[in-house]
């Protein structure tokens, strides 16, 4: 069914990416076949059966393209080719097919905000200002003419220091979001544009089901470039992410291209209020399917530093994003990607002793929420933020910008917890396989150091253990699959204030009661409802239920059968 056909989308039929599950896998941390420590992808083939396992419907696979990793991978080279360390065109089609066998689609990571400074039209556009590609990027003469006065406005680029960067061979300096090894399309040339949904065909032809689009709501520049206000300097992501042609660069690409296909298109919309993201996928403007909202893992994040988060302050969150998606709309749930922490590490409690329980009550919550759930590859395990001992230790480009941006105005110490516990790092260490060597994840050095904890979680382990977070999360996700509550309910917060319970109703038929915390909690529901029983969890600790109370021990979590009394 091409979207076009949506014309009266409450009256259509269900798309498929509704009910789906997606898991994402950062290739470069995921499985490691050949020994040179770099997770690649005859490693992904190799461990298709642990994605089928887990009930995954979809995979949605970070670059896997040409790129000489400056940003491990969203600094694309070469579009049409396969990062030489993850293997070849034809381990890709051998993945593909396999996932295909297995009832599982894959969505690629399109990364058309910039490409690679070593992108062949890079290379072309800033030989000189009468270039052919001159125009594929975004070229401006410095604050005082060419030759002076410093970049031409106040942007900061993500990854440290100034958006621009000057250009010895015409003097005009460049505009850049991240680094300056990623220099920034111009979407305004209908000549990208075209080259962009020619690319997007490429892979669709290949038979890849979508794309994540990265920083996507960043591609439409605002119009003169106008200088930023210390308050829009703080996060200028709400500033780039509100170009005015977004919606018809959106709008174009469906006509152009994913009409013709039938695709899930996820947008990463970070810097778009939940009000603006309507726009972006009311099903009858024809824009995006669904997109990634940051509201809930950036709650804690101030820049650099990591503030803190309060239970009721998530369930506000989670009601807004709810009601902000509208009838035309569809949310994701997530609380873990390569760019931000683990989501045990932040919201649930990563001691030895508690780490499976609240990772268990962290991925019951992913599962139970209303929306297309989005697993981070190991979160099915209860994986940690990685112990990092020194600066030295992070191979992300963003720690060592933020950290010369400081510029010694805060103590590397200081600095170093607060990476400790957002850097992005976390969640890039490599997947625990085993309790072997680097946790079974290769036989050679690590590009990035396993988690020592992979004695202890690790993916063996947990399958040969019914009541790991693992065959938790399978089962959770199996069950899901039978409930229409689940899939589609509405979704009611029942207590919005309570400090350690979350509970809320997921259509008539459900209450999901998740205890956020050590302690023991008995826990009332309203009078208005009549509990039936337990319908998912572990009986021996989980859900003793008497009259209207159910008694959780720490860090768990039940499902029960309701009826309004
Ligand atoms: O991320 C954009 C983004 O939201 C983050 O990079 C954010 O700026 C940063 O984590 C704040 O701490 C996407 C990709 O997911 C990320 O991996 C890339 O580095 C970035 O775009 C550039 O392509
Ligand atoms: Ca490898």
């Amino acid at each position: 069914m091409s979207r076009d056909d949506r014309q009266t989308p409450l009256d259509a039929p269900r798309p498929w990416w509704k009910d789906a599950v997606v898991y994402q896998i950062y290739p470069r941390s995921f499985m490691d076949s050949n020994g040179d420590g770099i997770g690649d992808i005859p490693g992904i083939t190799a461990r298709l059966d642990h994605l089928k396992d887990l009930g995954v419907d979809v995979v949605w696979l970070s670059p896997h393209f040409d790129s000489p990793n400056a940003d491990n991978g969203y600094d694309v080279r070469d579009y049409r080719k396969v990062m030489a360390r993850f293997g070849t065109m034809a381990d890709f089609d051998t993945m593909l097919a396999g996932m295909m066998a297995r009832g599982m689609r894959l969505i690629i990571d399109l990364v058309v905000n910039h490409t690679s400074d070593e992108h062949a039209w890079f290379v072309e556009s800033r030989k000189s200002r009468d270039n052919p590609y001159r125009d594929y990027y975004i070229w401006r003469d410095g604050k005082e003419g060419s030759q002076g006065g410093g970049p031409p406005n106040n942007y900061p680029a993500f990854f440290g220091g100034p958006a621009w960067t000057q250009d010895a061979a015409t003097g005009q300096y460049y505009l850049h979001y991240f680094a300056a090894k990623q220099p920034d399309l111009n979407w305004e040339n209908p000549e990208v544009r075209a080259e962009v949904y020619d690319l997007m065909r490429f892979w669709l032809d290949k038979g890849v089901s979508g794309f994540r689009m990265d920083v996507i709501p960043f591609i439409a520049k605002q119009p003169g470039l106008p200088d930023l206000t210390p308050a829009q300097r703080r996060a200028p992501q709400f500033v780039y992410a509100s170009g005015p042609r977004l919606h018809d660069h959106l709008r174009e690409m469906r006509r152009e291209v994913l009409a013709h296909y039938d695709t899930l298109t996820v947008g990463e919309a970070f810097g778009v209020p939940p009000d603006a993201a309507r726009d972006l996928i009311d099903s009858r403007r024809g824009e995006l399917d669904l997109v990634i909202n940051f509201d809930i893992v950036r709650m804690d994040i101030d820049g650099w530093r990591k503030t803190s988060w309060t239970l009721p302050r998530l369930k506000a969150l989670y009601s807004q994003l709810d009601a902000a998606v509208g009838p035309y709309g569809w949310n994701t749930q997530f609380l873990s990607n390569h760019d931000n922490p683990r989501s045990v590490s932040h919201f649930g409690d990563d001691d030895p002793a508690w780490v499976e329980r609240s990772a268990k009550v962290l991925n019951t919550l992913i599962l139970t929420q209303r929306g297309t759930p989005f697993l981070y590859q190991g979160e099915e395990l209860g994986m940690t933020n990685s112990p990092f001992e020194s600066l030295d230790d992070f191979d992300d480009l963003e720690v060592a910008g933020r950290w010369r941006d400081l510029a010694g105005r805060v103590s590397e110490a200081e600095y170093l917890a607060n990476a400790r516990a957002m850097g992005r790092d976390n969640a890039r260490t490599p997947m625990q396989w085993t309790a072997g060597p680097h946790g079974g994840f290769t036989t050679g050095k690590p590009w990035l150091a396993v988690n020592p904890n992979a004695a202890a979680i690790n993916a063996q382990d947990q399958a040969a253990r019914p009541d790991s977070v693992l065959n938790h999360c399978r089962a959770l996700i199996a069950w899901r699959r039978g409930s229409a509550d689940l899939r589609d309910g509405t979704y009611e917060d029942l207590d919005p204030e309570h400090e350690q319970v979350f509970a809320y109703r997921r259509g008539a038929g459900l209450v999901v009661v998740l205890n956020f915390g050590r302690e023991t909690v008995r826990y009332a529901l309203p009078g208005r409802l009549t509990v039936d029983g337990v319908v998912f969890g572990e009986a021996e600790v989980e859900g003793q239920v008497e009259g209207q109370v159910v008694t959780l021990a720490g860090w768990t979590s039940v499902i029960l059968a309701v009826r309004t009394a």
